[in-house]
């Protein structure tokens, strides 16, 4: 059965893949499952038909079959349990990895979506400058301890996982911020993870819905 996925039918990052359909588009890839999209408009999310599958009234959701998700950390876990490529063999090398995603979405995403939000929406505030340097600084915190888990590392845990998945995922949202410059290792690891072709699969998917709408007449 294909699973169907929800995305912004006008997504506001102008087509850099920041919206949380893409680490669903990216796991798809990833394993060779082919999906379907649907895209829903802003309003569209905030009808009961979709709230039936999503309780907040967002993207992404993901139904096959019966089941329906959202939450886009469970949908690339529940796709990764299914399929082989994403989640090591042996089950402390499972538990590590969930741990990762765990870890991308919940020690690192924080302070990195506060300051992308920040950024977008309180620049004309008058403690704007004082919470960007907070942010900033945490954000460094958190990268500074990436860098030595990873060392020399291609990956977190040995091959490519889920756990690289959501923290790359996450990393990109640092992508033209400059923060990234003072730490290539992660610099270079978020290259990795975008050079990969089911990546460049999932970008040009979700590139694709930006591009067709901005040359409709
Ligand atoms: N925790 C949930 C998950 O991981 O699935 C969060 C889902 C979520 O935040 N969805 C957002 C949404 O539907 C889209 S991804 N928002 C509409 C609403 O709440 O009404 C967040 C997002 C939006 C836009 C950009 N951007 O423009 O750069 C980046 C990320």
């Amino acid at each position: 059965m294909t699973p169907v996925i929800t995305a912004f039918e006008s997504s506001p990052d102008g087509g850099r893949g920041l919206a949380r359909d893409m680490p669903v588009r990216w796991a798809l890839e990833e394993v060779g499952q082919p999906y379907t999209v649907r895209l829903v408009s802003f309003a569209e999310m905030k009808q009961p038909a979709h709230r039936a599958l999503h309780p907040f009234g967002q993207i992404p959701t993901y139904e096959e079959g019966g089941l329906a998700l959202f939450e886009s950390g469970s949908i690339v876990l529940h796709i990764a349990e299914r399929h082989a490529g994403l989640l090591p063999g042996d089950p402390a090398g499972r538990a590590r990895t969930v741990t990762w995603m765990f870890a991308a979405l919940n020690t690192l995403e924080p302070p990195i979506f506060d300051h992308s939000l920040t950024s977008v929406l309180d620049h004309d505030k008058a403690w704007f400058a004082d919470r960007m340097r907070v942010l900033e600084g945490r954000i460094r915190d958190r990268l500074g301890d990436l860098a030595r888990h990873l060392g020399e590392a291609d990956w977190l845990e040995g091959a490519f996982s889920a756990g690289d998945l959501l923290t790359v995922s996450v990393l990109r949202r640092l992508n033209g911020s400059g923060i990234l410059a003072d730490y290539p290792s992660i610099r270079a690891y978020v290259a990795r993870g975008e050079a990969r072709p089911a990546f460049r699969r999932a970008f040009d998917a979700q590139l694709a819905v930006f591009s067709n709408r901005s040359t409709a007449p």
